[in-house]
């Protein structure tokens, strides 16, 4: 049936007679049924990624783009003057996770199924995602942001599982989204909940009772933990997490015909961070359920589980209680003894038990003992991890550790996202690098070729003016696409340091107002959510929405500078501003980010990275060169020393540097307080000046020099061309394909091997 036919069928009427949301819902109903088409039966083995975080995105048009039907449908629509970009806008986004992490674990799905490799997700399907951010006062709050509509991706199935806690028993329900690859095969992200959930409990802030677990077990992505109940909800809901996913993979490893003391033939299990390390003593109880004993059972859970590490941020390592797991999950607790003492025996270092001497467990140890496989995300993060921050068990096992330098979906991030850009690499290099992202390369020869430059340069101002005409039509906003897009969009954390740019915008300020202007006008993006928690971290949105306010009505000052803080930023967002960048801030701290990923899709989009020498930065500048990329700022071995010796004083740097302590003073100087907060500035002064954990000051001259530099490059177009195109032509090394290949070869081994 042609495609038109087909889509007519499910709208059961004329495309011309469809509102936009029932064609919306018609074409979700025609891509679940084209789903089921390409179910994946390869590869000997199967891998299961387990992660508690999915932050899968709207679903729509990637998937049509992944079907090779995106094109089709955008025309037929058309021709019943239809609107394919309009009815995209309907789909709420499904926000199942917190940043970098989940985002990850979205593209290594899509790349999976495109590779054609046997893998599915595991999950659980929170009703509301991260929540919504709204700004009032110039400060963030928090409200629930519900994501399943009526009509939506997942499908249920008849699987079900009755979870055991100490105290009550649930009944967790299988839902399924499929996972359709491009030019591959479908895959599953099994997304696990319970029947019970209630989500009226839920005020118009996020929250509500922690304690009424029947009702809120799968209500909300990491409920705010800052209480106890806060902490035993998560381990609720990591354990019914992996206690679904444990008997599922034993379910279909039997179904298979495999016997489950050769789980690990059948079986690779990928460990998405610590959230579902409760997996392994689980496994461990499920296979002495059915008569293994605890050491056959504990080899083979150990051969059959790899874990990847994401963090080396200290307060982000898991560690609960023991007591905490005694009050939810008593029937693990013997077992996560067994495996401490067992370490206890052969190691006298207390630094690598597993519980510790206030008896807190310690889950990364777990993996890291328990697992084969132990990778890092980016080249210089597991040379960290391996002579810092895991250093002890990297001597016990040297052969676990390996790197697997995160990537990125091209479907998502340059097919889908910017779609001017992609057709146009098509008419100069063809099609193949939309499955092999090294033949990007190939548009290195036109780094001389001045229609080329001036395309990318044309193509680039298209997306600045399409993102202008969307804030202005979604937030009042206006800017100028004259200007230099210089974009900070992540996670607001201090070691992300938006400070740092915050102060930059004050130095800005106080420069033009002192007669000094911009040859060219600046506009400052971010986008960014703090955790609800995190004081500091709300403080800083405060600053910089104090300073939109008073830069973007100071007319002396406006013509050059304009901020905009967008408000709920979120993966939609990104990919309408990704496009538009000229300017990529990747200025965290050196050591402290693991990778990132947004730097590898900024890369691709063509805005050339200001960075530090962090995370995958340090490949970025190491494929793209000296010349096409701006680093500044202390490298992670002397970040390193500074916490060692202890040595770093914020107000040293303060003191002795007029424009740094004019900066900071700013942020409680009279025109500052008068439009916002003289509690939250003056805290964030104070931490500044006094503390500055992350060492904001310490590179704060060399990001200032850096970025004028960068600023005055700006101005030779053609020179800045040649840039974007090189960046361009090297990301093809951070596709998520070239990742997971990786992955594939070393740690999963899927087409067999043991
Ligand atoms: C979590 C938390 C939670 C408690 C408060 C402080 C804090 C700080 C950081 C985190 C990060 C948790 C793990 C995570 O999301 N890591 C990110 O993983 C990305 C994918 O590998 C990577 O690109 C990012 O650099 C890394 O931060």
């Amino acid at each position: 049936m042609e495609l038109q036919e087909q889509l007519e069928k499910y709208c059961a009427k004329e495309i011309n007679e469809c509102t936009d949301r029932e064609i919306y819902e018609a074409l979700l109903e025609l891509i679940k049924d084209k789903a089921k088409e390409n179910r994946n039966k390869n590869n000997k083995r199967k891998l299961y990624y387990i992660s508690a975080e999915f932050l899968i995105g709207k679903l729509l048009s990637n998937n049509l783009i992944n079907l090779g039907i995106y094109d089709e449908v955008e025309k037929i629509l058309e021709q019943n003057g239809k609107k394919l970009c309009v009815i995209e806008e309907i789909e709420p986004e499904p926000s199942l996770g917190n940043g970098g992490l989940g985002r990850l674990a979205a593209c290594f799905l899509d790349s999976i199924a495109t590779l054609s490799l046997n893998g599915d997700g595991i999950g659980i399907n929170y009703h509301f995602g991260l929540f919504k951010q709204v700004f009032k006062d110039k400060k963030q709050f928090e409200t629930p942001n519900p994501w399943m509509e009526k009509v939506n991706f997942l499908e249920e199935t008849s699987k079900t599982y009755e979870i055991h806690f100490k105290d009550r028993r649930v009944l967790a329900k299988m839902y399924d989204i499929s996972v359709i690859g491009y030019e591959g095969v479908t895959n599953k992200l099994h997304l696990f909940d319970i029947e019970s959930v209630d989500e009226d409990i839920v005020d118009k802030t996020i929250k509500f009772d922690k304690n009424e677990i029947e009702k809120n077990l799968t209500l909300f992505l990491y409920p705010d933990d800052s209480d106890e109940a806060g902490h035993l909800l998560r381990i609720y809901q990591q354990y019914f997490m992996v206690s679904s996913g444990a008997r599922l993979i034993l379910d279909e490893c039997i179904e298979n015909g495999c016997d489950l003391r050769n789980l690990y033939k059948y079986a690779v299990i990928q460990i998405n961070d610590t959230h579902p390390t409760l997996i392994i003593p689980e496994l461990i109880r499920l296979l002495m359920e059915k008569g293994i004993d605890i050491d056959e059972a504990i080899d083979i859970v150990s051969k059959t589980c790899a874990y990847t590490n994401h963090t080396i941020l200290a307060e982000a390592l898991e560690k609960w209680p023991i007591r905490y797991l005694k009050e939810v999950v008593p029937h693990l607790v013997p077992i996560i003894e067994v495996l401490d003492n067992r370490v206890r025996r052969k190691y006298k270092d207390s630094k690598v038990f597993i519980i510790d001497e206030n008896d807190y467990v310690h889950m990364a140890h777990i993996d890291i003992h328990y697992s084969f496989s132990v990778n890092g995300v980016a080249s210089l993060h597991t040379d960290i991890l391996k002579e810092n921050e895991l250093n002890h068990f990297y001597k016990i096992y040297p052969d676990k550790f390996n790197n697997k330098t995160n990537g990125i979906t091209f479907r998502r991030w340059l097919l889908h996202c910017n779609k001017e850009l992609s057709k146009y690499i098509v008419s100069l290099i063809g099609e193949d690098f939309k499955k092999d992202e090294k033949r990007l390369e190939a548009l290195g020869k036109y780094i001389n070729d001045e229609v080329v430059l001036n395309n990318i340069l044309n193509i680039k101002m298209n997306n600045k003016i399409k993102l202008k005409k969307y804030l202005k039509e979604t937030g009042n906003i206006e800017i100028d696409e004259n200007s230099i897009f210089d974009i900070q969009i992540k996670r607001l954390h201090e070691y992300k340091r938006q400070q740092m740019n915050a102060l930059y915008l004050i130095h800005k300020y106080l420069e033009i107002k002192s007669g000094k202007k911009p040859k060219t006008p600046i506009t400052a993006i971010f986008g960014a959510k703090a955790a609800p928690a995190y004081v500091i971290a709300k403080d800083i949105i405060h600053l910089i929405l104090c300073l939109q306010e008073l830069i973007n009505n100071d007319k002396d000052v406006n013509p050059y500078l304009k901020v905009v803080m967008v408000e709920n930023y979120n993966v939609t967002m990104a990919e309408k501003l990704i496009p538009a960048c000229d300017i990529s801030e990747q200025i965290s701290l050196a050591s402290k980010e693991a990778s990132g990923t947004g730097n590898m899709k900024f890369m691709l989009n063509g805005a050339i990275t200001l960075g530090t020498e962090d995370g995958a930065n340090v490949e970025i500048h190491e494929l793209v060169g000296d010349d096409n990329i701006y680093i500044f700022g202390e490298s992670s071995e002397n970040v390193i020393k500074h916490y060692e010796n202890a040595d770093y004083k914020s107000k040293e740097y303060y003191e002795k540097d007029e424009d740094i302590k004019a900066a900071v003073d700013f942020i409680v100087g009279k025109e500052l307080i008068q439009i916002g907060s003289r509690e939250n500035l003056t805290r964030l002064y104070n931490e500044l000046v006094n503390k500055d954990w992350f060492m904001t000051l310490l590179d704060f001259k060399s990001y200032v020099n850096t970025k004028e530099n960068a600023f005055d490059d700006y101005n030779d177009r053609k020179t800045w061309a040649k840039k974007m195109l090189v960046n361009i032509s090297k990301a093809g090394y951070f596709s998520s394909d070239r990742t997971i290949e990786e992955y594939n070869r070393d740690i999963w081994k899927l087409n067999g091997e043991e």
